[in-house]
């Protein structure tokens, strides 16, 4: 059998180029595809493609066509889930559970949301008084930005392109997108979507390639790039920060996190534990939100370590189609490397191991894949760098603590701020606590329930910006303020 080629989508047509790089399965180590890699010839091809589309019929057509077409892409996705639900699980190893119900649903929805809400939004109009008592009218209209480079990471590589792509396709600008090398089929079936959807050449534009020296750099350096969404590590935001400062673009970041969840002695213990299970292992801890410092009230501070290392170790790693499936393997043997140190540096810090730390023994072809083991670790101080540096894997450390100022200022002493989970049958201390911590969104009793309307971003090294509902418009869109003397 041929392995297949993912191509590149520039001006309304797939191409492929000199240099193939290889796209690998994290469950077995097998070969899933090989990609093709975007040089600078490329990389300006598609920019020039988008800038020549901007100023043609996409940002001319009237709103309602344009969210006609994105219902168009969600259908597409729709008709064909089955073959985004097996790319997606591929290329990430997740189990089949994730992919068919929260990927590509959301990957769906995404259009659908703000194709709706684009619709909805109005802007800001001020009736102004003038001395000759004639007044002034002034109003607000949102203009497209233009070109806009579009970066996104492989944890959730459907999702998260999508919700950059609908608003800023919403909005009527042009796109040159770049999924993570570890993730490239969804993004190129999306390709093949917004093709058949009828969206005209040159509005959307796919790229596939690296970071640094390679396709990505090309992009965010790319002098006719009008502004940068990207989701991804922290030191690739400041990165990409430094490289788009010469031409002063716009940026949205949504970058790392080192999230706390806080369970009180008033917690419902099970939906904590429940909670917690969520929001340590889902994903195999690869999701920016997931819980890695987890701090307990004293009194409980045993109970749940003991319950918390029992469900760990119940976790299953199986194949992706099976049912029983719900801990998938890291993205890749590289980045199971960085989790394995990870583990070892808690360990000569002092960390206490309560299960897990190593890597699942299997007899069959899994052996060759990027699989770590649920592991929880107690027993380190802040400074330990398991606190303070995020992982990305699933693994969680939990500490005790007694009064709720202390664990206020304990999870606000982090360089990172993006999510914090809060679990409390008191929702007078769940409000006093939420408003105290330095971080971007916190859920009380639940976790990663998102409501598409919302803010959603980080503080500190987790971000610039919100994204989500109106926050989403506001960065795909240039307000421009008309004032008429009457
Ligand atoms: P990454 O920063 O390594 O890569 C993300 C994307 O940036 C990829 O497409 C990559 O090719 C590209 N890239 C890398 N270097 C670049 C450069 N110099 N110039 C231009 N592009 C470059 O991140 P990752 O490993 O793919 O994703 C995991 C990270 O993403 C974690 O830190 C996680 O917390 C973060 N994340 C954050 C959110 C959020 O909403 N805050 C969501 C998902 C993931
Ligand atoms: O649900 C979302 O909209 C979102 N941006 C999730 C981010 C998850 C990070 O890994």
């Amino acid at each position: 059998m041929t392995t297949k080629t993912h191509k590149n989508y520039i001006a309304g047509e797939f191409i492929s180029s000199d240099h193939l790089f290889d796209n690998i399965n994290p469950i077995d180590g097998s070969l899933i595809s090989r990609v093709a890699e975007a040089d600078q010839a490329m990389v300006d091809n598609a920019v020039l493609a988008a800038v020549k589309a901007s100023s043609g019929e996409w940002s001319a057509i009237s709103l309602s066509e344009r969210c006609k077409v994105l219902r168009k892409i969600a259908d597409g996705i729709d008709a064909r889930f089955d073959e985004f639900v097996e790319a997606e699980i591929a290329d990430t190893g997740k189990p089949y559970e994730h992919a068919s119900k929260i990927d590509i649903p959301r990957g769906a929805e995404n259009f659908r949301f703000f194709s709706d809400l684009a619709k909805t939004v109005s802007t800001e109009c001020f009736e102004m008084d003038t001395p000759d008592g004639n007044g002034a009218l002034n109003y607000a209209i949102r203009k497209p930005m233009g070109v806009i480079a579009v970066i996104a990471p492989w944890n959730l590589p459907l999702l998260l392109l999508t919700w950059k792509l609908a608003p800023a396709l919403a909005m009527g600008n042009c796109i040159v997108a770049k999924p993570s090398e570890e993730t490239p089929s969804t993004a190129t079936l999306l390709a093949e979507v917004i093709h058949d959807a009828g969206v005209p050449p040159g509005v959307f534009n796919l790229l596939h390639g690296f970071g640094p020296n390679s396709t990505g750099e090309y992009l965010t350096k790319h002098e006719d790039i009008d502004a940068i969404t990207f989701t991804g590590e922290s030191a690739t935001g400041s990165e990409i920060m430094r490289v788009a400062a010469k031409d002063v673009k716009s940026l949205s970041f949504e970058l790392g996190g080192k999230n706390a969840a806080i369970i009180f002695e008033d917690a419902d213990f099970e939906a904590a534990i429940e909670g917690t299970m969520k929001s340590v292992f889902s994903n195999c801890g690869q999701v920016c939100l997931c819980s890695e410092r987890v701090y307990v009230h004293e009194s409980l501070f045993e109970k749940f370590v003991l319950e918390l290392k029992k469900r760990a170790e119940m976790l299953v790693e199986n194949w992706p189609e099976g049912q029983s499936m719900n801990l998938g393997p890291l993205i890749s043997q590289e980045h199971r490397k960085k989790v394995l140190d990870c583990f070892n540096r808690a360990i000569n810090e002092g960390g206490k191991l309560i299960t897990g730390g190593g890597v699942p023994k299997f007899s069959d072809t899994r052996k060759a894949g990027s699989w770590v083991e649920p592991t929880i670790f107690t027993g380190l101080g802040e400074e330990a760098s398991l606190l303070t540096d995020e992982v990305f894997g699933p693994v969680c450390h939990i500490s005790p603590f007694s009064a709720e100022n202390e664990v206020i200022d304990t999870v606000n002493s982090t360089k990172y701020g993006l999510a914090a989970a809060i679990w409390t049958k008191d929702l007078q201390k769940g409000h006093r606590v939420s408003k105290q911590l330095e971080v971007g969104v916190v859920w009380v009793n639940t976790w990663f329930l998102r409501d598409l309307r919302t803010p959603f971003g980080g503080i500190k090294l987790s971000g610039i910006g919100r994204e989500g509902g109106l926050h989403s418009l506001d960065f795909y869109s240039e307000l421009t303020n008309i004032c008429i003397k009457l």
